[in-house]
């Protein structure tokens, strides 16, 4: 271990680097293999593969019980679950959502003819900022769309307060927070609805996946509906919908990596508590902790680079690149920076100082059951030599 503390002969300086193999934020969760193939065989067998089968309303049964909520139901992505949910509560004109989250959330809006209109997010915990929501509300809005970024829960009373104040729709997106807790409930049944992605790179993942959750039962039949080209049974179209449906595959890896996700936790907690002490003596460099009376899957690592520190975040990431760790900047520059939503709001940025600022701070780190153990003394030894006068 001392060479990595002292890893003065940087990649990119032209030694070889750390890792011959990359290592990924987001390297998938594969639970256990066997069970997963039983499953296959069972849909090969049943000649099944999709429409509702019995793999996918076996694992809508178990999240639904899982998260404590009345009703999952199971999409095909997390994307295509947030559209449906956002035209099943009837959204439209202004919706008001962070920048500082993954595109899909703006897109989700944009995409069907509803401009998305980014309020602030708080410095310390990178979710939305109930006071900055509240300057966003205009004659125009019809709903908040709160996002539990890294699995932390927002504010949910205060936004719910704030849409029962202007009559607004209010709904989550729970990308990051499958696992989570807000004030010990578990995140699923807030809001009229909470979206659920269940993507690869996902703590818990259904290879592509997703799901809206809620304990309103006619919504949720709405969303059945919308999910499947308004079918109810055959021959009988009764609503307009898509095609937003989880294949039984895709089920059956969620049941399979259900059983093990506890285990997924456990294993994530140990990799953030190795970073935490590996990055403590760091003066600058701030690991984002989560709240130790709540739940969270610790999927994200995730840290924050001072403006004072002697190096910047990018030439950190670029250090790091160098080294086969390939650390992510999620979510630099923040929506409003990206082309769509500059045109839209090319001065967005005067209402997201906050936003702007962790946009360039902002450097998450590898996790999950793929990690390599020395991961995290790595990554200080890299940036302890690019800096080596960095204080403690
Ligand atoms: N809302 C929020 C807040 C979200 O974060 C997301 C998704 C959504 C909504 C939408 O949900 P989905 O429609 O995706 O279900 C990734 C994911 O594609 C995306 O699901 C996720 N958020 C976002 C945070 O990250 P990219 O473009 O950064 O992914 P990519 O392809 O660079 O993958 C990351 C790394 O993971 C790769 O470098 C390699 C590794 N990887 C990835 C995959 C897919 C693997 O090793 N194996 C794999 O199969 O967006």
């Amino acid at each position: 271990m001392k060479a990595i503390r002292s890893r003065a002969d940087l990649a990119i300086n032209g030694a070889p680097p750390a890792f011959a193999e990359p290592v990924h934020v987001g390297r998938p969760n594969i639970g256990n293999r066997e069970v997963f193939l039983r499953h296959v065989d069972r849909i090969l067998d049943n000649e099944r593969l999709t429409n509702n089968g019995p793999m996918v309303q076996e694992f809508e049964r178990r999240i639904a019980q899982h998260l404590s909520v009345k009703h999952c139901v199971a999409m095909c992505n997390g994307t295509i679950a947030l559209e449906i949910a956002i035209r099943a509560l009837g959204l439209e004109g202004e919706v008001i959502v962070p920048s500082w989250t993954f595109v899909a959330t703006a897109h989700a809006l944009y995409w069907q003819g509803i401009t998305p209109v980014f309020a602030d997010i708080d410095p310390v915990t990178h979710n939305l900022d109930p006071d900055a929501v509240r300057r966003m509300v205009t004659p125009r809005t019809t709903g908040i769309i709160g996002v539990h970024l890294w699995g932390r829960a927002a504010q949910v009373d205060e936004l719910q307060a704030i849409a029962d104040e202007h009559g607004l729709k209010l709904m989550f997106d729970a990308a990051h927070a499958f696992g989570s807790t807000y004030r010990d409930q578990s995140i699923g049944r807030f809001g009229q609805c909470e979206v659920f992605s269940f993507h690869a790179t996902k703590a818990f993942n259904t290879m592509e996946g997703g799901a809206v959750t809620t304990d309103n039962d006619e919504l949720a039949e709405t969303m059945r509906l919308m999910r499947n080209f308004g079918f109810k049974g055959y021959d009988n179209v009764i609503h307009p919908g898509t095609n937003g449906k989880m294949i039984e595959v895709c089920a059956a890896m969620g049941l399979a990596n259900l059983d093990g996700f506890d285990d997924i936790v456990a294993i994530n907690r140990r990799n953030h508590a190795a970073y935490k002490q590996a990055l403590a003596g760091i003066l600058g460099i701030r690991l984002l902790d989560y709240d130790s009376t709540e739940r969270n899957s610790y999927h994200y690592v995730v840290i924050e680079v001072d403006k004072t520190f002697p190096v910047s975040r990018d030439a950190i990431v670029a250090a790091l690149h160098a080294e086969n760790i390939l650390a992510r900047k999620y979510f630099w520059p923040g929506c409003h920076k990206m082309k769509p939503y500059r045109d839209l709001f090319p001065h967005a940025e005067l209402m997201l100082p906050v936003t702007d600022k962790i946009a360039e701070r902002v450097i998450v780190l590898p996790s999950g059951l793929q990690m390599p153990n020395e991961v995290p003394l790595m990554i200080h030894g890299v940036i302890r030599a690019l800096c080596p006068g960095a204080k403690s």
